[in-house]
């Protein structure tokens, strides 16, 4: 039977034989606050109902040794003999659990760990995951459940998408009626919300114990009728195109109304006024303030579907943006679009066209590179969270393509955009967008299992990629998202075992 990690880890080599967990198994550690040895009991307790206990002392057979290197990074090992020993950094060790995790397999009314030697590393730096928390407000719990699903399968970026037309969803000191007023609404009319400043920092102490990097984005310039709720001097009249009448034909509200909620799903209708100098003292005020609390790197500045902008003056915002970004401290990503732009030195495209673009699509991609930067991939047909499985999915959008299990499996990203080097690829973005998702129970349904072939996509080395041997495994995993009550869409193309 194949062994039940996903990713597959860089280096597996089985041999016969287990450690037997058992009530006098212990957890073995050189200091006994280490918080990778406080998960790994967790985790062991969650699915077996066995509590090891967390001490410092040598090692006897059956026992789990957890043991810090010195050496940085993702990197980690896991040996399962006679006792469990795993080794790694801080983030290694963080890996080296999730997989021991993973490893817990059910042999009659026992648990046992295979013994197995790995030696595994991650393929691509950046692994995301994004969440649409301005479609859909969802509260700090919901978040942080977001983070124990994907960080689980080693995903190490969480990017927020944190304003759009339909709500702002994050407290600014400098401007406090963005909290007042443009949280209040959300897609169909759904409750809005926003993150306090402590919210935000609780969401990003979460994600940290996670080993995930929070990526807040402020989608700019388009995608921010919002703001006009309540800084309507900044934001021009909306306009009409096709992008909008595309997606807006089952909602009764074609085109949003200057300074009232806008309800629908239409997208490329809003624009802040780019060459206003109030809305630079805005946006300086507001990316120092997201600056500020973000310890992360990166700040995402949008640059998506700006329908009924001029080229020039798209360029000319994005040109902007990206250089006050820098001049804040951080990385600017951007979505491909911005690629027609001189973006700042550095800046990341986030490419969000298919996996065989045409035209534009791949040149704005390739610009980023050009200019010192790299890019993520995110190929809407592939990698899409909020896409439809099939036809008959209830939830989810089709626009992109109907993804199915394989589909999100088997992707290439270095062979996406021609004549982008492979070292260009900073690493893979599945995004969850939440014009149709609700509940924590929907993001499940479209989560899981596809998130998991994203997270291979992002870790596990090109070459041993292989549809059926995933499909295998993933299937033996359910029964670990059941134990930690992750619900999700359990495809009948996939053999799931229960225990
Ligand atoms: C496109 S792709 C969007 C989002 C929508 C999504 C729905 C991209 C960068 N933007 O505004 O939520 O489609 O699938």
């Amino acid at each position: 039977m194949v062994l039940p990690l996903v990713p597959l880890p860089s280096s597996v080599t089985e041999s016969t034989g287990a450690l037997s967990l058992t009530a006098a198994t212990r957890i073995i550690v050189e200091n006994e606050a280490d918080a990778a040895a406080s998960a790994l009991a967790d985790g062991i307790a969650e699915r077996t109902g066995l509590h090891p206990a967390i001490t410092v002392d040598a090692a006897r057979p059956g026992d789990i040794v957890v043991r810090r290197t010195a050496r940085q990074g993702e990197h980690y090992t896991v040996h399962v003999g006679e006792t469990a020993q795993l080794e790694g950094a801080e983030a290694g060790l963080f890996y080296a659990v999730q997989t021991v995790r993973q490893l817990l397999t059910a042999e009659g009314e026992a648990w046992v760990l295979p013994h197995v030697e790995i030696d595994d590393a991650p393929r691509f730096a950046y692994r995301g995951v994004m969440l649409d928390v301005a479609r859909t407000f969802f509260d700090v719990d919901t978040v942080k459940a977001f983070i124990d699903r994907t960080s689980s399968l080693k995903f190490n970026h969480l990017h927020l998408h944190l304003s759009d037309d339909q709500g702002w969803r994050l407290q600014i000191d400098s401007r406090p009626l963005l909290a007042e007023r443009s949280s209040t609404t959300a897609v169909l009319g759904r409750p809005g919300g926003f993150y306090t400043k402590d919210d935000f920092r609780e969401i990003v102490r979460y994600a940290t114990s996670h080993r995930m990097i929070v990526v807040p984005e402020i989608d700019l310039p388009g995608h921010t009728h919002a703001i006009g709720l309540a800084y309507p001097e900044i934001v021009e009249a909306p306009v009409m195109n096709d992008g909008l009448l595309a997606q807006s034909t089952a909602l009764d509200q074609p085109l949003p109304a200057a300074g009232e909620p806008y309800l629908g799903w239409g997208v490329g209708h809003s624009s802040v006024k780019i060459h206003a100098d109030e809305t630079w003292e805005f946006l300086r005020d507001v990316l120092t303030e997201v600056a500020e609390i973000t310890p992360g790197p990166y700040l995402h500045v949008g640059g998506d579907e700006c329908l009924g902008t001029t080229q020039a003056d798209f360029d000319a915002f994005i040109e902007r943006v990206t250089a006050l970004t820098v001049e804040l401290g951080k990385t600017p990503i951007a979505w491909h679009e911005a690629g027609s732009a001189r973006v700042a030195e550095g800046t990341i495209g986030q490419y969000w066209g298919d996996t065989s673009p045409a035209g534009a699509h791949a040149d704005h991609a390739r610009r980023f590179a050009e200019r010192a930067g790299s890019v993520i991939m995110s190929p809407s047909n592939t990698a899409y969270l909020d896409q439809k499985y099939d036809a008959d999915f209830p939830l989810g959008l089709d626009w992109a393509a109907l993804i199915d299990l394989q589909t999100a499996y088997e992707w290439e990203p270095t062979a996406i955009v021609d004549a982008l080097p492979a070292e260009a690829v900073l690493g893979v973005e599945a995004p969850l967008w939440s014009e149709t998702v609700e509940t924590l129970n929907d993001i499940d349904q479209l989560i899981f299992p596809r998130v998991a072939a994203i997270a291979e996509v992002a870790w596990s080395p090109a070459e041993t990629r292989e549809w059926a041997s995933f499909r295998e495994r993933v299937g033996r995993l359910g029964a670990a998202w059941e134990a930690a009550g992750w619900a999700g869409h359990r495809p009948a193309e996939i053999v799931w075992s229960s225990r």
